[in-house]
């Protein structure tokens, strides 16, 4: 089974009241937190559907962003790496999760150096390799560490970009199986899939490229018909969960979730 789509668990943290504060690139109205909550339901629900077990953690209004909980680690079957985000307002997110995710794993580890930055939006975990995009909210210096870090559970990582302008590497990519990626044309154009099976992410569908494989399911913001469509067409089963809350503050699918094994 492959360790980058198969999870027995996932870990997401509820909204909180406080989301209307959440951080956004361009400001396109103030998210819905009853309709935030619904389409968050509907994505816990999804998981579980596949047999995951998933952990709730209660909302924490001091973080505004804190729905998005894969920013605050990367989990691997080996154990889990606790991140440490660029934005300062989301600092702090990481050591809420650090206690959750040392419950679970047998090795936790942490990005620690004051001039390293890095979040797992920026992080892509294929079979064969680790790919970190550089952005906005991961450094150099937070490539280095996690590159250390990783090294002795047997992962390399390679350092990629994230286009100009957008927050994560994972806004405009995702991974469905071991060998297929889906990504924005602006994203596979700077050739770093080559080597992988590339699905284009439908013109003017940009927003669907964040999607989640998990088990035998392929998660997927709704509204892009043709990008579900093309997913489909490849033989991936989709379900499409509402995401115009959470797009209002550039989240989507993977942003939800830690999705992983416990070892
Ligand atoms: C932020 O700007 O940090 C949040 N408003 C959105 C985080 C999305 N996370 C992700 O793509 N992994």
């Amino acid at each position: 089974m492959s360790f980058s789509t198969h999870f027995t668990h996932a870990i997401t943290r509820r909204p909180a009241g406080s989301i209307i504060r959440g951080l956004r690139a361009v400001d396109t109205g103030t998210p819905d937190l009853a309709l935030m909550q619904e389409h968050h339901a509907a994505y816990i629900a999804t998981l579980r559907e596949t047999g995951a077990t998933v952990i709730e953690l209660p909302s924490l209004d001091a973080y505004p962003d804190s729905v998005f909980v894969e920013d605050t680690a990367l989990c691997l079957p080996q154990g889990a790496v606790v991140m440490r985000p660029g934005a300062p307002s989301r600092l702090g997110e990481a050591a809420e999760m650090a206690p959750h995710l040392r419950a679970l794993y047998s090795q936790v580890v942490a990005i620690a150096g004051a001039d390293s930055f890095i979040e797992g939006g920026d992080i892509l975990v294929t079979e064969r390799e680790i790919l970190v995009g550089r952005s906005a909210r991961t450094n150099a210096a937070g490539i280095a560490e996690l590159t250390r870090l990783v090294a002795p559970w047997g992962h390399t990582v390679r350092e990629v970009h994230t286009p100009p302008g957008v927050l994560h590497f994972k806004t405009d990519c995702s991974l469905l199986d071991a060998d297929t990626i889906l990504s924005t044309k602006r994203l596979s154009a700077s050739g770093c899939f080559t080597g992988y099976k590339v699905i284009d992410v439908a013109e003017g569908e940009e927003a669907a490229a964040n999607t989640i494989r998990f088990n035998d399911l392929v998660l997927m913001p709704a509204g892009f018909p043709k990008t579900r469509d093309a997913i489909a067409t490849a033989g991936f089963t989709t379900r499409e969960i509402g995401n115009t809350e959470c797009a209002k503050l550039d989240g989507g699918m993977s942003c939800l979730s830690l999705r992983f094994t416990p070892a």
